[in-house]
């Protein structure tokens, strides 16, 4: 059994025990996340998804190093108190990108011997859905162990950046110029869940070319963030554009209207911008109480998709193979149509 209160005190190694439970999905790791779960719901979720190679790792090491740090009071805004970060990477083709794995381990030796900082990578084993369960329940155990920002890394690639919107509080999208792919093909559904679009490597070739295109498909998207640009507004200096809207300021436009903001990680440009939009989608979940309407859709589908996986367990234990067997038998004959097997099966299972 994980040692739960040792977990809770900061201690890394018990810590790192309890990952390594939850990743195996042993239930140790669920007797000791049942524990854990009251002392969830402080940290702030942070996604960054996109593209492989667009520079997701460095931009979460470099903003792991800026919030380390804190910030005096000054031009940026308030002072900010040097928060502990954790960063959990997900890589669910970990065979195809070991190099890039390999990459960030270099790259967070900046970050090495720093108590305020935890690193986790998780590599995929079966499933992406139950890659996906183990990362919330990663998320919850750090948060749980008292760390203020946690990092999520994911590789923005069909359903699994929806997933990860769903289970962090702000996403960020970060692109990147000569990828190969089309920057002006942006898969709608990046865009659907960006809080905060980037453009990183903005030291390359092709750059303005990449703003541009993003710049127009959120357009299409949020209408609204043309009219106030056309207004004057997003003069907040070059990097960012533009800042949110304040919701007073234009009846109907949206709330939040994601920015654009151009970094380059490896130069630590740009992140000052990003880091300060964070802030802002933060403040702005908490004003609007989009903080907890978010908090209670996450936590209901995530509760949905546990009671399903539940009901089907005890589905198949209470049928048994064979039964279930015959059934799909029927199905695979025509006999009968799969609709109605499962109403058939669920009835039946519900009646034992
Ligand atoms: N020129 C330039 N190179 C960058 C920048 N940011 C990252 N890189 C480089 O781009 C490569 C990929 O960066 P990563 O941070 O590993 O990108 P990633 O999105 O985490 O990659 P995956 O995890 O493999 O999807 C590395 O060689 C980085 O050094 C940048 O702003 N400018
Ligand atoms: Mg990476």
């Amino acid at each position: 059994m994980p040692d739960v209160p040792a977990v809770l005190a900061g201690d890394r190694r018990a810590l790192a025990r309890l990952l390594t439970h939850i990743e195996n999905g042993t239930p140790a790791a669920d007797a000791a996340l049942a524990a854990l779960y009251p002392h969830t719901g402080r940290a702030h979720l942070i996604g960054l998804t996109g593209p492989p190679g667009s520079g997701k790792s460095s931009l979460a090491n470099h903003l792991a190093l800026r919030l380390r740090q804190g910030r005096p009071a000054g031009a940026e805004g308030p002072a900010r108190e040097p928060a502990s970060v954790a960063i959990v990477a997900v890589d669910p083709s970990s065979p195809f990108t070991g190099g890039a794995i390999l990459g960030d381990r270099i790259r967070m030796r900046d970050l090495a011997g720093d108590p305020g900082v935890y690193i986790r990578s998780m590599a995929s084993r079966g499933s992406l859905g139950g890659l996906a369960r183990a990362t919330a329940d990663v998320v919850k155990a750090l948060d749980a162990a008292g760390f203020d920002k946690i990092l999520i890394e994911t590789v923005g690639a069909g359903q699994s950046e929806v997933d990860i919107a769903r289970a962090v509080h702000t996403t960020v999208v970060v692109e990147a110029p000569g990828l190969g792919d089309d920057v002006q093909a942006i898969k709608a559904g990046l865009l659907e869940v960006a809080d905060i679009l980037v453009v990183n490597k903005a030291d390359l070739p092709g750059a303005d070319a990449a703003v541009r295109a993003l710049r127009a498909s959120l357009d299409l998207a949020h209408p609204a963030a043309r009219r106030w640009a056309a207004d004057g507004g997003g003069h907040h200096g070059p990097a960012v554009t533009p800042a949110p809207v304040p919701a007073a300021s234009l009846p109907e436009a949206p709330a939040w209207i994601p920015p654009l903001i151009t970094t380059v990680a490896v130069d630590s440009q740009g992140l000052d911008a990003l880091l300060a939009a964070i802030e802002q989608h933060q403040a702005h979940l908490r004003a609007t109480g989009e903080l907890s309407r978010r908090e209670r859709e996450r936590l209901a589908h995530e509760l949905e998709t546990r009671l399903r996986d539940q009901l089907l367990a005890a589905l198949h234990h209470r049928l048994g193979s064979p039964a279930m067997a015959a059934a799909l038998d029927q199905v695979v004959a025509r006999e009968k149509d799969p609709g109605t097997v499962a109403r058939e099966l669920a009835a039946q299972a519900l009646r034992l």
